[in-house]
């Protein structure tokens, strides 16, 4: 496949990299930390989305490559970002693909990076969607504990889609759960009476829930009164790069 050499020479072309979205805490509007988001600038196609090149690497050896990369890059701009403002209260969500959880370096790899930059563990979150957990979901509840053991949290994203399960939610040792779009947006009376529930669901069992697509200031006041700790959607601000979201953080710390 074309496509799959293009993206083996990516990493070192300097062709990927990261763009950053806000997630908003409701409670007080304050920006609490990003999403990080994989971009490919192809040099002859143009940009190519993450839905597209994503299942490439999964099907592929790339997606370790592919998702350390993530990591580090990730890991570096929050240093940067630190180096010139001071710590910061602030997190990284970074995606983490099922695919990876096979890969046996994975762990080594995570503890490496984060013993040799020294980030604070805690603002680190890795998200992932339930899609490959379940082919083998021993080896991905011992993954995902010793990922935690380093003190970084974890998310689970695309909560409300087709594959995930409400079993997901104890079986695995995530802090924080993402409520896809498809679930927030327009929020008629029955859905309003399903978030409801998945929030106060969640608020039980201890765990952190991002509100994901959120269209309007009214439906963000409702979901904050839900109970729900945190919005990620264009209303609070696109995907950006990283030296626009160090202009942003110098506004707003
Ligand atoms: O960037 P966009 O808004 O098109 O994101 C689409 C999807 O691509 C996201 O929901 C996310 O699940 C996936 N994605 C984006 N960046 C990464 C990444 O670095 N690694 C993995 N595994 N998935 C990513
Ligand atoms: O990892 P995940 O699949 O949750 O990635 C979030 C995706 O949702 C990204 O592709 C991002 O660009 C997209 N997104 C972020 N905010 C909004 C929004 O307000 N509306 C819609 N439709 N998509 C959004
Ligand atoms: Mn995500
Ligand atoms: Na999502």
């Amino acid at each position: 496949l074309q496509i799959e050499t293009d993206l083996r020479r990516a990493i070192e072309r300097k062709e990927l990299s990261l763009a950053y979205q806000p997630i908003i805490r409701l409670k007080d509007g304050e920006l609490a930390g990003f999403e990080a988001l994989m971009r490919w600038e192809h040099p002859k196609r143009g940009t190519i989305p993450p839905s597209e090149f994503i299942p490439i690497a999964e099907m592929s050896d790339l997606i370790g490559p592919l998702g350390m990369f993530a990591m580090e890059r990730a890991v570096s701009d929050l240093t940067g970002w630190q180096t010139q403002l001071g710590d910061l209260p602030i997190f990284t969500s970074v995606n983490l693909s099922s695919a990876q959880l096979l890969n046996a370096d994975l762990y080594n790899d995570v503890r490496g990076l984060l013993q040799r930059t020294q980030v604070n563990p805690q603002q680190l979150k890795l998200e992932l969607t339930e899609s490959l957990m379940m082919e083998n979901p021993e080896q991905a509840r011992l993954v995902l504990a010793k990922l935690k053991e380093t003190g970084l949290s974890l998310a689970l994203d695309d909560f409300g889609t087709g594959y995930s399960s409400l079993g997901y939610l104890t079986q695995f040792p995530f802090d924080t759960i993402k409520l896809d779009k498809s679930l927030v947006r327009d929020a008629t009376e029955k859905r309003a009476v399903l978030l409801r529930s998945v929030i106060a669901m969640a608020r039980a069992l201890e765990m952190d829930v991002v509100a994901e697509g959120v269209q309007t200031d009214e439906d963000a006041a409702e979901l904050a009164k839900m109970g729900c700790h945190y919005a990620q959607s264009y209303l609070f601000g696109p995907p950006a790069a990283a030296d626009a979201v160090m202009r942003l953080l110098k506004e707003r710390f």
